[in-house]
């Protein structure tokens, strides 16, 4: 078993709703959820919207392989009503990502572990912190605390 970090988006429809049905289908199709932080209210990073978002982070325990996991993570998304227009950011029902997967490192064309921009989102960082504020960064040494304090995100963000 392997515990690993999601982190969840929402910013369109029925937000809370959204949230409740990833974490049910997370927790029918990926591992027991061992750890939840609280919702936050934030502004929408790296693009324009007046709708903003809810997001939180989980700790999942998972059998699953990351490309396995990925697989079931696009999977819910798109039971969840999640549809893609290609676009890099846009407004969406729901987006869960892969944050840390234990310590592992993954490089490969279709995924990134850890992610790549979780260090400069405070809307990662702030929920990643309640929950998991001593864990080490596999790639940066960093635990999630220091990348907090370094972290140069002025998005607005608000805990619910
Ligand atoms: N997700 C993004 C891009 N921007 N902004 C906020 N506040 N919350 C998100 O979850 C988010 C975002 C890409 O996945
Ligand atoms: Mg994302
Ligand atoms: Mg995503």
């Amino acid at each position: 078993m392997k515990k690993v970090f999601l982190g969840l988006g929402t910013n369109l429809g029925d937000r809370e709703k959204n949230l409740q049905g990833a974490l049910d289908k997370i927790a029918e199709f990926i591992g027991i959820i061992f750890s939840r932080s609280s919702v936050y209210e934030t502004e929408p990073w790296g693009f324009q919207s007046s709708d903003h978002f809810l997001n939180m982070v989980i700790g999942v325990e998972t059998n699953l392989n990351p490309s396995g996991l990925l697989g079931r993570l696009l999977m819910i998304e798109s039971l969840l009503g999640r549809l893609r227009d290609g676009k890099q950011y846009s407004s969406r029902i729901i987006d869960i990502d892969i944050l840390l997967y234990g310590s592992q490192k993954v490089d490969i064309i279709s995924l990134k572990i850890p992610h790549p921009r979780m260090h400069e989102r405070k809307f990662v960082l702030v929920p990643l912190c309640e929950i998991a504020p001593d864990f080490v960064h596999p790639v940066f040494g960093k635990s999630m605390n220091e990348l907090l304090k370094e972290c140069k995100d002025e998005g607005s963000i608000k805990k619910l």
